[in-house]
């Protein structure tokens, strides 16, 4: 129950400002990206860092969104035996040849990342996949790990992860906290 905060809102700004100009340093430059956010707090992360992206190169990298939710929407169930499903994506631009960059709130499993995978590669063959999350919570259950990461928080089980994006939230911040 016990609440800590890891990222204020000045921590989140920089650590957001950091993956886009490590974005654009490992991609050398903006061009043939496309961003692509998952569900909820995903997407707001994506407009920020596509908004950084402009800021840096001056070119407005083409975004879409993905809505990956778990089968059941009871967050007890997140390891349960049902894995996460595509519910719908919405991604205008030509994702052929183009290096997809999945960005997401939190990195837990990787089931979700797993499924974002699925659904981007069903829809054309992107030249790579990259993934940027704010939080690494660890506990991976594939071979996944994220190319950007704001911040790695070692976590047990009984702990949860809570990100707060002002366009959602009216606050930013990331805390811990005992189930
Ligand atoms: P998001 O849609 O912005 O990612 O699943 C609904 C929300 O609950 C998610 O918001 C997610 O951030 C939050 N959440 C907190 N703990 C968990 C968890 O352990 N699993 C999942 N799937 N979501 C969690
Ligand atoms: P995974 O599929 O990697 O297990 O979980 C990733 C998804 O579940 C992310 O979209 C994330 O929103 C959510 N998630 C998993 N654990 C947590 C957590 O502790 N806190 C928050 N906020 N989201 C979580
Ligand atoms: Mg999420």
């Amino acid at each position: 129950k016990k609440k800590t905060v890891l990222l204020d809102q000045a921590a989140m700004e920089r650590a957001l400002t950091r993956i886009a100009h490590e974005i654009v340093e490992k991609n050398k430059g903006g061009d043939h990206l496309v961003l692509v956010g998952i569900k909820t707090r995903g997407i707001p992360l994506t407009k920020r860092l596509q908004e950084k992206i402009r800021q840096i190169e001056g070119i407005t990298v083409p975004t879409g969104e993905l809505d990956i939710t778990l089968y059941r929407d009871d967050l007890e169930e997140v390891t349960a035996d049902k894995d996460p499903e595509l519910k719908g994506a919405e991604i205008d631009a030509d994702l052929k040849n183009k290096k997809v960059i999945l960005i997401d709130d939190v990195l837990y499993t990787g089931r979700t990342v797993r499924a974002a995978m699925d659904a981007v590669m069903d829809i054309d063959r992107p030249s790579q996949i990259q993934l940027g999350v704010l939080v690494d919570r660890g506990h991976r259950e594939l071979p996944i790990r994220a190319d950007y990461v704001g911040k790695n928080i070692p976590t047990s089980d009984e702990e949860v992860i809570m990100v707060q994006l002002r366009e959602v939230d009216e606050q930013d911040d990331v805390s811990i906290y005992e189930k």
